[in-house]
């Protein structure tokens, strides 16, 4: 699995690349911060390209998490990465997981509920969301998953910006993740892996805007 995992994270980033998944330019974050880069899962919509981000998934699991009960995909993002990361499972490892996702919307009639799909109630759940800046979106299917009787064995991420907390406190938004949900978080690619692959590929100018916004809002290691 970590020779597939490496296998994978390189193919993530240039099918990213290829599909403008991963741009570069001037972006501005949920949390106001001015970035030189950003990460549109949203981009990765056909059969290929996803299926390349759901074997990264499954090769990281495989790797970091062995036992699992369901995968739960924040609405609406990860509704779709949820379910093709328990068919690459089921494919390439042999692990048959659940997998299921949250309403946006309350709804009032027929089943209702907040969640819909694979039964979570006493059952080990591993989050899978796209992009980590500070886990905001996390924090609350977190707190919809514990309400449903879920228990939390971790979350990965396709991208960790590896960014500091907006508190001011300078702590790594993923150290305080992984105390407040008391469970370990992970990622296929992180921010230095993709500033690496970037330096290996001669591209000077990127690779410069993105150390000085990681200078600036980075995790300090
Ligand atoms: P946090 O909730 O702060 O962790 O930000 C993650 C969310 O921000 C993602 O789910 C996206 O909605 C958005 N985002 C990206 O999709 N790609 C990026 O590169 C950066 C962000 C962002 O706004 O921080």
């Amino acid at each position: 699995p970590e020779a597939k995992l490496q296998h994978y994270r390189t193919e993530f980033i240039t099918s990213s690349l290829a599909a403008d998944a991963l741009k570069f330019g001037s972006f501005t974050l949920k949390s106001g911060r001015q970035s030189p880069y950003y990460f549109n899962s949203g981009m990765l919509n056909n059969g290929g390209l996803i299926a390349t981000l759901a074997s990264a998934y499954a090769a990281l699991i495989a790797v970091e998490f062995p036992t699992l009960d369901v995968l739960f995909g924040p609405a609406y993002k990860g509704i779709s990465l949820a379910a093709t990361t328990a068919v690459a499972l089921r494919t390439e490892y042999g692990r048959s997981v659940g997998f299921a996702y949250n309403r946006k919307e309350a709804k009032d009639h027929g089943e209702g509920g907040w969640h819909v799909g694979a039964d979570i109630k006493g059952k080990k759940v591993l989050i899978l969301d796209d992009v980590f800046t500070t886990g905001t979106a996390v924090r609350q299917a977190a707190q919809g998953i514990r309400e449903g009787g879920g228990d939390i064995v971790g979350v990965v991420f396709a991208l960790d910006r590896e960014e500091i907390g907006t508190d001011g406190e300078g702590e790594s938004a993923k150290a305080t993740l992984e105390k407040d949900l008391q469970s370990k978080v992970k990622s296929v690619l992180t921010m230095k892996e993709l500033i690496g692959w970037l330096e290996d590929a001669g591209r000077k100018d990127d690779v410069e805007q993105m150390k000085e916004y990681r200078e600036k809002y980075g995790i300090k290691a």
